[in-house]
Parts: C-alpha cells; structure tokens; sequence
C-alpha cells in the first residue's frame, strides 16, 4: 500500500525530537491505545511498545486489552490484518506506515492461488488438497484457506498443522514460503522427491510442473521466499565455526535447506530468544534471522558472559520494517489525541470471517 508522505512536522523530525511527545501522547491516551512492537522493529521504534512478540502473539495480545480502543501495530501489513481479525472489530487497528509489507506475503496474490486452485482441479487432485498459509500471507489468503478446510500456521506450529493437514487429505498446498514448508516437511520425515514447486509466474501451464509430478506430490510448495532470510548461507556458519570452534548455531526456517542442516537448531523468533536466553553462561551463539532481534538479545545476554552475533557480517534488516520510524509512530498517535484515525487496517467481514477460520483451526490443532 501506498503511504503518503508525513505532514511536514512529522517528516522533518529526529528520533530524538520524537521521543518525549510520543511519551507525551501515550500518557494522554492512556489505556484507550496499546503499542505492539515486533521483534524485527527497531530499537528506536520498538522501546515505545507495550508489548513485544511475534505476529501471532502480539495479534492476541492486542485483542485481550479489552479497555483499549486502538492497537497501534509497529510491524507489517499481515500482522496488522491478522490483528484486525482477532480483535473481532472491537479495537481499531492502525498501521504508522501503510508502506511497511512483507516482501514474502507479496510473493503470493489471492488471484495467483485461485489460478493455482483451479489448476490443480484441472488435473483431478483439487479435493485432495488441503491448502496451509504461513501467517505471513494477506488476509484474503487466510479466508481462502479457511472456506477451502486449510488452516493457518506460524514458524513456531507449523509440523504440528502439516501433520493435521495430512489427516484430513492427502496432500498440502503450502504458501506462501517455500522454505518453512520443506524446512518442516523434512524435519517430519519426508523426502524432498516427495515436494514439488509451484511458480506462480511460470510461463508454462501448472506452475512450470508436470501434471504427473503434481499427481504424485505429497507437498506442493509456493515459490515465494523472504530476502532477509534468504542472505544466509553455509560458508558463513563454516565461517562462524571455524573463528568460534565452540559456537552453536541457529536460523530461522525461512532460511534455505542447506542453511537449517549445517545449523544445531532451527526455530521462530520466540524459540530462538528461549533457546539463547536459557542457555549458560558464557555460551557463544551465531544466530541466523533479522539484525534488530539479534543486536538487542547479544546486548541483553552480554551480562550473562554469552556472545551472541548474527551470521551476515553485513547488515540485514527487514526494509519493510525498517518503515515504521518513530516518527510515524507520532503522527498516529497525536492524530489520535486530536481524534483523528489516519491508517486504520480493516478486512472486510466476508474476509474476515473465514481467515478467523482458518486461524481459530490453528489454535484448536496446536493450542
Ligand atoms: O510470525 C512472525 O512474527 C514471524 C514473521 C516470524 C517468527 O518466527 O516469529
Ligand atoms: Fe517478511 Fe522477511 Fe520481513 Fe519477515 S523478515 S516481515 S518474512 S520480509
């Protein structure tokens, strides 16, 4: 979505300058707002958040203040859809910059799954296919997958939905990230000749596959990635183990194949902060996902002796987030003090009714 620029006030304005009258906003509003900082926000950003977490935690943290008439979502377009949904429409969700995406929810449109679905019924599989969206994925995704028996998944449940999946047909759509669908799908057991792709830009009809191979595929998987996670490869952790013999390593499984098997661990931003938090002092740990959540547990766990750095030497935030300056948090939040809404994110209820579907189905399967 487009963001239209900042009144000029807010866009000449430091990060300094907008820390007090963001405070100063918060106080005025007091429990008619609650902030949500994901973990991948900047520091600047997310020191104003009432709760951190990742997407799915914070969509449910914000639908349980009760009080709150506004929860103002410091992350990307999905999570703040998927808070709408929630919230049941109770809470007003707001979005400081309708710019901020997620390149990989983008990578997979409503239209191209339906062309997908369509396809797929062509060839005689549709009614055993059971389609399976990682929460990174646009609301009318969900709703497809919901009205389609699927259901929702996180980085943190994703075995566990793929094992209900495969209960109730006999083959998973996964979308839109490749890499979490085989990730999974080999930590379970299978075999990668058990998976095929689908490019939902391919030239060739059935998304560049054969109809044979889609006949015979216990796993179709998405052609759709996230380039922040895509950067890491093998030589680094060949890299990282041969400077620190002694390091563990850990990625998350939007990382590729080869990345999460040359790792000791893989798991989303929630395990990957328990597992370095819980371990013992002095440990050193070379972590595999976004910048701002590895700088800030290295500089959290240094009091516990540990090291803790990120496995690209070279800077790799997620941009998307990266949108959500502290100075759009301000315009939000003094537009709400002079009773102004600006960058609500609704879903309409058609939508909104089969995603919470899709997502009430994930909490049932994995609690
Ligand atoms: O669901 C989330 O918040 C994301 C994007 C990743 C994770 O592992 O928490
Ligand atoms: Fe999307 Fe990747 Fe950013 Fe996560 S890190 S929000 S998957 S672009």
């Amino acid at each position: 979505m487009f963001q239209p620029p900042l009144p000029p006030e807010y866009s000449r304005l430091s990060d300094v300058e907008a820390v007090d009258r963001i405070q100063a906003a918060k106080r005025t509003l007091g429990e008619r707002v609650v902030i949500l900082g994901h973990h991948y926000q900047r520091d600047e950003t997310i020191r104003h958040a009432d709760f951190r977490g990742d997407s799915y935690k914070l969509a449910k943290d914000g639908a349980a203040q009760e009080k709150a008439e506004f929860i103002v979502f410091c992350g990307v377009h999905f999570m703040a859809e998927s808070a709408d949904i929630l919230s049941g429409g109770r809470q007003k969700v707001i979005l400081p910059n309708l710019s901020a995406g997620c390149s990989m929810a983008d990578m997979a449109s409503i239209h191209q799954v339906r062309a997908c679905w369509r396809a797929l019924e062509r060839l005689g599989v549709g009614s055993d296919v059971v389609p399976v969206t990682y929460i990174n994925s646009a609301a009318s995704l969900k709703s497809f997958v919901g009205e389609h028996g699927g259901a929702v998944c996180t980085s943190s449940n994703c075995a566990k939905v793929l094992k209900w999946a495969l209960a109730q047909g006999e083959k998973i759509l996964f979308f839109p990230d490749q890499h979490l669908g085989r990730n999974t799908a080999l930590a379970m057991g299978f075999d990668e000749s058990q998976m095929v792709i689908w490019d939902p830009l391919a030239t060739e009809e059935n998304g560049g596959e054969t109809a044979e191979r889609l006949r015979d595929a216990k796993f179709i998987l998405w052609k759709g990635h996230c380039s922040v996670h895509g950067r890491f490869n093998v030589r680094q952790i060949e890299y990282a183990r041969e400077r620190y013999p002694d390091v563990r390593v850990i990625v998350h499984p939007e990382c590729r194949r080869e990345v999460v098997e040359a790792a000791d661990d893989s798991g989303s931003t929630e395990k990957i902060q328990r597992v370095v938090r819980d371990a013992p002092n002095g440990s050193k740990w070379a972590v595999g996902t976004e910048i701002n959540l590895v700088n800030r547990l290295a500089h959290e766990e240094k009091a516990n002796d540990k090291l803790v750095f990120c496995l690209d030497p070279i800077v790799c935030p997620c941009s998307t987030m990266y949108r959500i300056a502290p100075a759009n948090l301000l315009w939000v939040l003094e537009s709400l003090v002079r009773g102004e809404i600006v960058n609500q994110i609704t879903v309409p209820p058609d939508v909104a009714s089969n995603a919470l579907l899709a997502l009430d189905r994930m909490l049932t399967i994995a609690g």
